[in-house]
């Protein structure tokens, strides 16, 4: 674990990342960097990500990284908090990894309130297996494994992240849904939650509308059409819970 102190000639280095054209991981994890400048907390950050497209930023930031399998970055940076209480511990994972495979760990986390922040980039697919139905596929959404769109009775209800999370967390949670399309309040939302984090207060969950246009198949135009307009229009942006 690097100290505390971060020499300041660290800070400025940067480099090509390697998401796809048009990939809101990047904007999301630019989003969290600036926030974690702003907040000046760089030397204190552990940073963990998943199995799926968010591992490829293993790399992306002069920060302590972990990167683990599907889901499970959720109770490892919960134990690494519970160890280094003083350390601010940030899990980064697709809506495959948080709300499938790794939905009992995001469960048993936000109802024990654990002191870590959890961000989720939704994009609607399992994006780096090639883009097959997740629980975030909107009804009638086509994909690789609804070639004829998401069928609820069959398949069942779209997953609400944050609605879930707000629902189970305790007092001092923070719960947001934020997207790519708004990156003002994007930021502004991962930098309370990283606050929530260092005042203590509880568990800290920000969702992030991302965008896949490798797998959805779109144009720049029409990535940007299906991020602002059809997923808005199901998933509500907005604070649900907390400061
Ligand atoms: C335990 C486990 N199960 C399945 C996989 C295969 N796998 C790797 S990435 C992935 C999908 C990731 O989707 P998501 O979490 O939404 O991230 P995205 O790539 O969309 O950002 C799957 C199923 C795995 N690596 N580990
Ligand atoms: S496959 Fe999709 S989520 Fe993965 S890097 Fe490419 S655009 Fe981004
Ligand atoms: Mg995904």
């Amino acid at each position: 674990m690097a100290d505390l102190v971060m020499p300041r000639s660290w800070r400025k280095e940067t480099k090509p990342h390697k998401f796809c054209p048009g990939c809101g991981h990047g904007l999301i994890l630019k989003a969290l960097g600036q926030a974690i400048d702003e907040l000046d907390i760089q030397g204190r950050v552990v940073y963990g990500c998943d199995i799926g497209c968010s591992l490829l930023s293993w790399d992306f930031f002069n920060i302590d990284t972990v990167q683990t399998h599907h889901g499970r970055t959720t109770p490892v940076m919960t134990g690494i908090k519970r160890a280094r209480p003083e350390t601010i511990c940030i899990a980064y994972m697709g809506d495959g990894g948080g709300y499938a495979i790794g939905s009992q760990h995001l469960v048993n986390a936000a109802s024990r309130n654990e002191r870590i922040t959890v961000i989720l980039a939704n994009n609607t697919v399992y994006a780096m297996t090639g883009g097959q139905m997740a629980p975030t596929t909107m009804p009638d959404q086509k994909t690789e494994t609804s070639p004829y769109g998401r069928d609820p009775e069959a398949t069942g209800h779209s997953m609400q992240g944050p609605e879930m999370v707000a629902a189970i967390t305790g007092d001092g949670a923070y719960v947001a849904r934020g997207t790519i399309a708004n990156m003002r309040q994007l930021k502004a939302y991962l930098k309370k939650a990283l606050e929530n984090q260092l005042e203590g207060r509880g568990f800290s969950f920000v969702e992030a509308l991302s965008t896949c246009p490798t797998n959805w198949r779109t144009n720049a135009e029409e990535t940007w059409k299906f991020v602002e307009e059809t997923m808005t229009g199901y998933f509500k942006v907005g604070e649900l819970k907390g400061k």
